[in-house]
């Protein structure tokens, strides 16, 4: 058990306790190791205070500016399984404004402008406001949180995003007692977003939840990972990352919000609507249509005799969030 010397000043960690980017990586490889043993979550945040006492300093992994962090103390947002390689999760991506081969989005997002950024949160709100990147970056304290990310099409990763809990940033807004939906819309600019305009989908691409998923704590607004801002083949400059949901549900870019009483018309859904429902839950028990959800292939691991990870209900994050669809038929809301 984790104790807390003030916990009404938890939310204001000492100093002491940020990661400087430069002991990033070795502070990780010292984690990694402890995830042999049974350390829990809990853990997780000591031996990184341990670590980064004793070790120092190789480049940062992006080369990137930093963004520093504490460790999340959230339950859940913590995993001891070995993190993806920056390589991999910078390289290896979904973002079809880019071009749909996995390797275009690093390759041809070179000419796209993530600076000056702002995002406009609007629709069922008391408070609307447009935030810059800047002040959205101040609005709580940066968190850590180590998240499998996994693809409809059966691979995964795990990385250690930064940022901080929407449910901070819809509090702030004040959703009004009418809203029911989060719409997330996202850069569409087709002077420096080559497959912007092409049939691929409808631009922008729009994604949603539903409020109670969009306030659920593992909700991420994520403007960094692995100690630095993001790259923007993975999203700068601020991004969702909904752990227990397949990856198309973590919006990238995103410039507005949207608080809606209809359920809005994702991007996916637009598209294919038998294929891709508006929950899109990591579900190993229900198929789709065209290959098995059962298994995935971890990023990084593949060999010729790796053998494929069962895929965990909601992702392994039902303890979390598992009870937000007691009695719902989940072969129905796929
Ligand atoms: N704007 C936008 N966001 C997007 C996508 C996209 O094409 N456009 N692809 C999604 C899909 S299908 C996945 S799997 C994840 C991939 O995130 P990553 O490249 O950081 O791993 O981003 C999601 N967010
Ligand atoms: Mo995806």
């Amino acid at each position: 058990m984790l104790i807390r010397s003030d916990d009404k000043d938890w939310n204001h960690k000492a100093s002491s306790e940020i990661t400087p980017p430069s002991a990033y990586s070795r502070r990780r490889q010292w984690l990694v190791l402890l995830a042999s043993g049974a350390a829990g979550a809990a853990l997780a945040g000591w031996a990184a205070r341990d670590a980064r006492a004793q070790m120092a300093a190789p480049a940062r992994p992006g080369k990137l500016a930093a963004l520093p962090s504490v460790a999340s103390q959230l339950p859940g947002a913590l995993t001891m399984e070995k993190l993806t390689s920056y390589q991999d999760a910078s390289t290896y991506n979904n973002f079809y404004e880019f071009g749909t081969d996995k390797a275009d989005p690093a390759r041809n997002s070179g000419r796209f402008q993530t600076s000056p950024w702002s995002v406009s949160v609007e629709g069922l709100v008391k408070q609307p406001r447009t935030f810059a990147i800047e002040d959205l970056l101040k609005l709580s304290a940066q968190e850590e949180r180590i998240y499998r990310l996994r693809c409809v099409e059966g691979w995964s990763m795990v990385i250690p995003w930064v940022g901080y809990s929407l449910s901070q940033l819809l509090r702030r807004v004040e959703p009004l007692g009418s809203a029911k939906f989060v719409e997330f819309i996202t850069a569409a600019d087709s002077q420096t977003m080559p497959f912007v305009g092409s049939g691929v989908l409808e631009w922008p691409y729009v994604e949603a939840l539903r409020l109670d998923e969009a306030m659920n704590p593992l909700t991420l607004l994520s403007f960094g990972m692995y100690g630095e801002v993001l790259p923007k083949q993975n999203g700068a400059p601020v991004r969702l990352v909904v752990p227990w949901k397949y990856g198309f549900k973590s919006g990238k870019s995103i410039v507005k919000i949207r608080l809606t009483e209809q359920q809005p018309r994702t991007a996916w859904v637009k598209s294919a609507p038998q294929e891709y429902g508006f929950f899109s839950n990591v579900n190993p028990n229900v198929d789709h249509p065209r290959w098995s959800q059962a298994t995935e292939r971890r990023i990084g691991e593949d060999g010729l005799f790796t053998k494929k990870r069962k895929t965990l209900m909601f992702n392994g994050y039902e303890p979390q969030v598992g009870q937000m669809y007691a009695g719902m038929d989940l072969k129905k809301f796929y």
